[in-house]
């Protein structure tokens, strides 16, 4: 049996990110009952433009880190949900420091649980399938909601980790709880260090695309909306205590993706660079999303990824304002690593 929930008056936490904030849209696109308050860090992966123009009405941003406790006894009364997005969210300034992510993934969550302890209210959890390892490139299987759990990264083992004190505080202190796992995101508002738009912003600003190793991990591609749908389908009529899986059948190896971006940008499909590889590099993500789709009847509405890569590098071409004030810094770092 699914329950109902009709949230009024949600955080979402990360809520300037990537994902957080094609999350807010969504909701205020969709969803006119549900007020949004953002907390957010505005760490150097969040930018306040992500959500500037949402009505006042519907959308309220406050300035601050999850791991406050003070902040979050200030804003969480008066809520009945909050939605966890914030994080440090990328693997390779993981492994070149690992720090923040213990305290904004491990502390942050622990901090936000007990606040939802304290004042009863709705909890969602935003994770990833990196929490399941990897697979082989030749292996048919797929992960699912029973796969163990086997991180390869500081980031993911972080991740990890939040997870589990979500399903501990869930079965000891008997929060209302929901986890969601999900595959690669791609779409708009993409930091520029992630691999699809650092290679669109490379292409357009005259630098060779950057392909580690030989370009055969594989990623689950799903659209950040479909990513969203998926969530609110989740916090709205998911099983509390429940974790559900969400993916599009988006498998694709990263050269392909590449030559797919070139190919569309006009460009030879060899015009890349071979870069160091990742330590470490997880070979393969794939989920199954059968339990999301048979028992919530969530689908996905993008599953043309090549309309949808087409538009994201649209999007990246038509505002270069927002990207490029941090591309030569991120370039910059990956120099120094060698990538
Ligand atoms: P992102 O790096 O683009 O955004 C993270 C946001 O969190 C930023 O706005 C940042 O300012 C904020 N933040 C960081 N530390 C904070 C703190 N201590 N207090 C308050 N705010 C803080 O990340 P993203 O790619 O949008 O990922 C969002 C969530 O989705 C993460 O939990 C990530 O693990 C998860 N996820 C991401 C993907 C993906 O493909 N990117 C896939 C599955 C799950
Ligand atoms: O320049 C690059 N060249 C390259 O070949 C970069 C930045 C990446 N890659 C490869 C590494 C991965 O195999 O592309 C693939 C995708 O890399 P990322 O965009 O860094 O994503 P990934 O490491 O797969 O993790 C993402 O999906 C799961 C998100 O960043 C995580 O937050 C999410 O949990």
């Amino acid at each position: 049996m699914t329950s109902d929930f009709s949230p009024k008056n949600i955080i979402v936490t990360g809520g300037c990110g990537f994902i957080g904030s094609n999350f807010v849209h969504y909701v205020v696109d969709n969803h006119p009952e549900t007020h949004v308050t953002v907390l957010d860090a505005l760490t150097y992966a969040g930018n306040i433009e992500n959500i500037a123009g949402l009505p006042e009405d519907r959308v309220e941003f406050v300035h601050g880190d999850i791991c406050d406790a003070d902040l979050l006894d200030r804003i969480v009364p008066g809520h009945d949900a909050i939605v966890h997005y914030a994080a440090e969210s990328h693997n390779d300034n993981s492994i070149a420091d690992p720090e923040p992510f213990l305290r904004t993934n491990v502390e942050g969550t622990y901090r936000l649980l007990e606040a939802t302890r304290r004042y009863g209210i709705r909890y969602h959890h935003i994770s990833t399938d990196e929490v399941y390892g990897d697979l082989a490139l030749d292996d048919p299987a797929r992960f699912t909601e029973s796969t163990p759990y086997r991180p390869s990264s500081p980031y993911s083992s972080t991740k990890a980790a939040s997870d589990l004190l979500v399903r501990a505080w869930t079965r000891t202190y008997g929060l209302r709880t929901t986890i969601s796992n999900c595959s690669n995101n791609y779409g708009p508002y993409q930091h520029v260090e992630k691999f699809i738009p650092r290679q669109i912003t490379n292409i357009l600003t005259g630098v060779r695309p950057k392909l580690y190793g030989e370009g055969l991990n594989v990623r689950d591609w799903i659209h950040t909306e479909d990513h969203s749908s998926a969530v609110w389908t989740v916090l709205t009529r998911g099983r509390i205590g429940e974790t559900y899986l969400i993916g599009a059948d988006g498998e694709r190896n990263n050269l392909t993706v590449l030559r797919m971006i070139l190919g569309m940008m006009g460009r030879d499909p060899d015009d890349f660079d071979h870069v160091r590889d990742r330590p470490g590099h997880d070979r393969r993500y794939a989920i199954d999303a059968t339990k999301l789709r048979t028992e919530l009847g969530w689908m996905p509405a993008h599953t043309d990824f090549e309309s949808g890569l087409r538009q994201t590098i649209d999007w990246y071409m038509e505002n270069r304002a927002w990207w490029e004030p941090v591309k030569a810094k991120t370039e910059a770092r990956y120099k120094a690593q060698g990538q």
